[in-house]
């Protein structure tokens, strides 16, 4: 792993390139990103309310006039060479991401060629703050430049999402490579997943402040597990779409609908509609808060969030469980819960700063008692998004 810090990632990428292919690379910045509210809410066309952070994936990159790829992996200290027409999936896991993207680039009939590329970062990997997808955008925005492929922001985006979905093999939604790609500094987006329409709302507040809990679990059934609950989702709207054929997506069900036939339905299935009707609801009435800059009751949503992610969704665990339960008894936290996918990664909470270096130990002590783990900490800066760093 690198030993470099955020400042000097770039200079860091820049000089191992030069010192392997002697050009002068692009530098392209993209950043992981929290979701303050509305998780597993994308992929049912649904509402997210992310933001970019100031942690991000950082490649250096130079075209090729043939068709060959040489790719390193600095931190990894791993290289891939390769031809870009004769795309394998790797069980190594980091060439999957810019394969796929220069597979969807390729398909789509974009005219790129080889490329060499250098890549650092500082998104926690595994932590549930989309260290993929700020990998993606960056490769993707960078190819877009250097082969001057005058893809709009929205279709990298789009293509980034399909290149987790068929050549990753994770069936993910769009909120992460959207968030990474769009991010504003101290602003939240709220993204409507279904017209891809986006508002940012200011999140800069003096006292409180943005806290991820790393449990530092990382369990392998998140991509099929993952790719079950959206399964689940599918069939929920299936079943409905017999009453109400207009509806295209959990996005447009009502809980009134849903209680009508809850006893047509598998029970397991009712309970994931459930969280995500509700979860689509509470998002819009979080927005609310924030705009009445009620953080109060922003907070008491994002632990029914959790609540709703624990018991009815099942994609959390003992340690996000226990993080979040922690704070409860915590006057200084306004909001917790888990974040992203599930099933390990970050809690993200809302904490008012008051002597927040003394929660910090609590809750560390605490997590090395009742789990036998060391706890990570990293508060969440609101950065920009995707951005060309040097050319
Ligand atoms: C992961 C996915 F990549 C996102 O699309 C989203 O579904 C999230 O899990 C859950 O909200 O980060």
């Amino acid at each position: 792993m690198p030993t470099a810090t955020a400042e000097s990632i770039p200079d860091h990428i820049a000089s191992l390139f030069k010192k392997q292919f002697h050009e002068t690379p692009l530098i392209v910045r993209s950043p992981g990103r929290v979701n303050l509210i509305g998780e597993h809410t994308d992929y049912n066309e649904g509402f997210v309310l992310p933001a970019s952070i100031d942690k991000a994936a950082y490649v250096a990159i130079t075209p090729r006039t043939d068709d060959q790829f040489h790719w390193i992996a600095a931190d990894l200290k791993d290289e891939l060479i390769g031809d870009i027409h004769s795309l394998q999936k790797s069980s190594k896991g980091w060439p999957n991401y810019l394969m796929g993207v220069t597979q969807q680039l390729l398909k789509a009939g974009h005219k790129v060629k080889g490329f060499n590329c250098v890549f650092s970062g500082d998104v926690p990997i595994g932590a549930g703050m989309s260290s993929s997808a700020a990998l993606e955008c960056a490769v993707a925005f960078s190819l877009n430049e250097l082969f001057h492929l005058k893809i709009s922001k929205v279709d990298l985006v789009k293509l980034c999402q399909k290149a987790e979905n068929e050549f990753v093999g994770v069936k993910s939604g769009i909120m992460d490579q959207f968030a990474s790609m769009f991010g504003k500094k101290d602003h939240v987006i709220r993204l409507d997943c279904r017209s891809l329409e986006y508002e940012y709302f200011p999140f800069k507040m003096q006292d409180i402040r943005i806290v991820l809990c790393d449990t530092q679990v990382k369990h392998s059934l998140v991509t099929s597990e993952y790719n079950t609950r959206r399964a689940q989702c599918e069939a929920g709207v299936k079943l409905l779409q017999q009453y109400a054929p207009e509806i295209q997506s959990l996005r447009d069900v009502e809980l009134s609908l849903l209680e009508q036939h809850r006893m047509e339905m598998d029970p397991v299935v009712y309970n994931r509609c459930l969280y995500v009707v509700e979860e689509n609801a509470r998002l819009l009435e979080a927005t609310e808060d924030l705009q009445r800059g009620d953080m109060a009751s922003f907070g008491n949503r994002m632990y029914l969030t959790h609540y709703g992610l624990r018991d009815l969704y099942e994609v959390s665990c003992p340690e996000l469980d226990f993080l979040v339960e922690f704070t409860e008894n915590e006057e200084i936290v306004l909001g917790s819960r888990m974040m992203g996918g599930g099933f390990g990664g970050c809690t993200i909470n809302l904490v008012k700063e008051e002597n927040i270096d003394s929660f910090y130990d609590r809750i560390t002590a605490a997590y090395k008692k009742g789990m036998k783990k060391d706890l990570k900490i990293y508060t969440g800066k609101i950065e920009s998004g995707t951005s060309i760093i040097s050319q």
